[in-house]
């Protein structure tokens, strides 16, 4: 049977830096592709490598004092090392000074010369080194490329490509092609700029040598960009190669939005020009910040990838960014989301599931699975058919979320159907049914075998994503090895354990973490303002010195936030106080949009009392109101209800945290809906 094939690739990083979180993400995007269809039964190939010829190089080595392939050695090592610390299984890794590198590279000039593509000429520009491109007067600003890097004034005999050739095909491949490239805002960015006329390119260079010679002309050496854009294929063994054959028509090239035009607009000329075909698809994704800030070395505040899988782990590092933002969005790396995400998503909502499953398994049925319950039993039951409904509903969305690139959409929507088990178990209450005896053992075995058959999906989904803990899981509950496919997860598969294997007692995927975590590079010495009580004028601190004053301005500045809110931090209140609260258990039983406010959601709360209690509540850039339904909540009941935007709300929910990282305070199980938080 032959299987589809699925090729996906990152840039190749230049070697004039050590890898960061941004080269991380695009890796790590690309791994998760390629396991995810992988466990859809394709077969995938993952390349990524490094991009080690150019003047920036050259001139890097020589500040440095070494070759620059001495130079290109010791800065490839990191890069590839970057896959084994953020588990990234990659079928290869291709450095563009390689000899199958270079060869394929003069076989593709041979091809567009052949075409009559490439002919010789002169070129003046204005150049800069570090982009390492042209730029026209009426493109420079200020006097430097659009990037702020200095740009110096270039007259050399050059070889140019007939980009102009490309502009009427290149329009036509993007038109009849609607999916060529993602999202389709950069995809309309492109067409725009096709549009008004490719002009032809300088493709090669005198000024330097590290490069890949010119066939047949000793004084050029190759543009970079078509050096490095052909690692695609000389990675495939060129376009004879044997790879080529299997995966080239399969091609998906992740990228940074910064490198888009390289690749949607030369590559798929030079491709057209050396008669091949085009790649299916350039996904161009967005731009980390950290803490707000563009990452530099001067600032020292890029996100080392070795250090926060040190902090947190590989899997939870990559579930944050993944889960984070969406792929084709920019997004800020802060330390305080990371924490939040990983506590509330993965330690609490996930590692609940976990507990409480194989707990209530080892105290009820000393870790034994009992036997398969499924929805042909006579045994299965309404409650059964719900949660099998949610997570039929989550499968779905998982594959649409996943076909589009919407990794933060996937696990949200795994993520629906680790809520949807945590409300089963509210629901399905496994302690009243052990207390009750021999009379609802059976009742009780089925809810344990669903709950471990739950984890079992949720483990399969989660293979591409969370790699190591989700095997974990998956052998802890003995899980045949060759039902690790998403076609074991249907509905109609329900039930692929048997039941009689015993199981692991206890596993503790994530732990919770706790800040300040050390995550960038290096903390080096700065100069910060101060104000005259902290320090005296003109001393020196390290970031993390910096950060520490930062957190004490922002406590400093919370506490008078609060007093002059009335609740002085300082101020205490009696015990009766506190007892006029009336804090009760809650479980939130709909959910939905407020229709007059973006940033509030209109809640139904449960606390046992005949009628629902409708709440608003400021939660709306945090929780999407589908995941709500089945929470168990604290809610201060005798707060004089109130109209907010029109809709009476007749109490509050408690919750800790701002914005987007507010989190609700939830109620372990135990206490019943309706009884006092004290
Ligand atoms: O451009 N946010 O290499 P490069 C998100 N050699 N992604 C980021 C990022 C950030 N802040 N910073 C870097 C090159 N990246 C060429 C590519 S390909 C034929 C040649 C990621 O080392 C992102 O994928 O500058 C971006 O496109 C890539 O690193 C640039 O890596």
């Amino acid at each position: 049977m032959s299987r589809d094939q699925f090729y996906v690739t990152t840039p190749i990083y230049y070697v004039n830096d050590i890898p960061h979180v941004g080269h991380a993400y695009t890796t790590l995007a690309a791994d998760t592709l390629s396991r995810w269809h992988s466990l859809c039964g394709a077969d995938t190939y993952f390349l990524t490598g490094t991009d080690e010829h150019g003047l920036k190089i050259e001139q890097a080595a020589r500040a440095k004092g070494v070759s620059p392939q001495e130079h290109a050695d010791r800065f490839s090592k990191p890069f590839r090392d970057l896959c084994g610390v953020i588990d990234a299984q990659n079928s290869d890794f291709i450095r563009t000074t390689e000899p199958r590198h270079q060869r394929v590279v003069q076989e593709m000039w041979k091809r567009m010369e052949e075409a009559g593509d490439i002919y010789l000429g002169e070129y003046a520009g204005w150049y800069s080194v570090s982009d390492e491109a042209y730029f026209t007067e009426e493109e420079l600003v200020e006097g430097k490329a659009p990037t702020g890097s200095p740009v110096s004034w270039v007259v050399e005999k050059s070889y140019f490509f007939r980009l102009s050739k490309y502009t009427e095909p290149l329009l036509a491949h993007i038109e009849a092609h609607p999916q060529f490239i993602v999202p389709t805002s950069r995809a309309n960015e492109i067409k725009r700029f096709v549009e008004q006329g490719l002009r032809d390119i300088s493709i090669s260079r005198t000024s330097f040598s590290w490069g890949v010679p010119v066939p047949n002309d000793k004084d050029h050496v190759t543009y970079v960009w078509v050096d490095a854009l052909t690692n695609y294929i000389s990675a495939l063994g060129g376009a004879n190669g044997e790879l080529y054959e299997r995966y080239w028509s399969s091609a998906h090239h992740i990228i940074g939005k910064d490198i888009l035009r390289f690749h949607a607009v030369y590559w798929p000329c030079f491709l057209m020009s050396a008669g091949l075909p085009l790649p299916q698809q350039i996904i161009a994704h967005g731009w980390w910040t950290v803490e707000g800030e563009k990452m530099s070395k001067s600032k020292g505040n890029a996100i080392d990838p070795i250090k926060a899988v040190k902090a947190v782990g590989a899997d939870a590092f990559r579930y944050f960014l993944l889960r984070e933002i969406p792929f084709g969005s920019d997004g800020d790396f802060s330390q305080a989301a990371l924490i939040t995400r990983i506590n509330s998503e993965l330690a609490n909502d996930y590692g609940n599931l976990l507990n409480r499953t194989l707990g209530m398994l080892k105290k009820y049925r000393s870790s034994i699975l009992p036997a398969a319950v499924t929805p042909t039993s006579p045994l299965w039951g309404e409650l059964e058919s719900t949660l099998l409904s949610a997570v039929e509903k989550a499968r779905v969305e998982l594959c649409t979320a996943m076909d589009s690139y919407k990794f933060h959409e996937a696990l949200r929507a795994i993520w629906t159907a680790v809520s949807a088990g945590n409300k089963y178990v509210d629901s399905a209450a496994p302690w009243t049914l052990a207390k009750a005896g021999e009379e609802r053992a059976s009742d009780l075995d089925r809810v344990l075998y669903s709950l471990v058959e739950l984890l079992r999906v949720i483990g399969v989904w989660t293979l591409p994503f969370l790699p190591a803990k989700s095997q974990e899981l998956l052998e802890s509950i003995k899980v045949p090895q060759e039902s690790w496919r998403f076609d074991s997860t249907t509905a109609d598969s329900w039930g692929v354990l048997t039941g009689g294997e015993t199981l692991a007692s206890a596993l503790s995927l994530f732990p919770r973490v706790e800040g300040p975590l050390e995550l960038t590079r290096q903390a080096p010495v700065i100069a910060v303002e101060t104000s005259a009580e902290e320090t005296s004028a003109g001393e020196t601190h390290t970031a993390e010195q910096t950060s520490t004053k930062k957190e004490l301005k922002a406590s400093k500045q919370k506490s008078s936030k609060q007093k002059s809110s009335g609740s002085s931090a300082s101020s205490t209140i009696e015990f009766d106080d506190f007892m006029k609260c009336e804090i009760k258990v809650g479980c939130i039983r709909a959910a939905e949009a407020h229709p007059n406010a973006d940033r509030l959601l209109k809640l139904s709360v449960d606390i046992g009392e005949e009628e629902l209690r409708t709440v608003c509540a400021g939660i709306a850039s945090a929780y999407q109101a589908s995941e709500l339904i089945g929470r168990r909540v604290a809610l201060l009941a005798n707060l004089k209800p109130r109209k907010i935007r029109g809709v009476l709300s007749q109490g509050m929910v408690l919750a800790a945290g701002e914005g987007e990282l507010i989190r609700l305070i939830e109620v372990p199980d135990g206490p019943s809906i309706g009884e006092a938080i004290r």
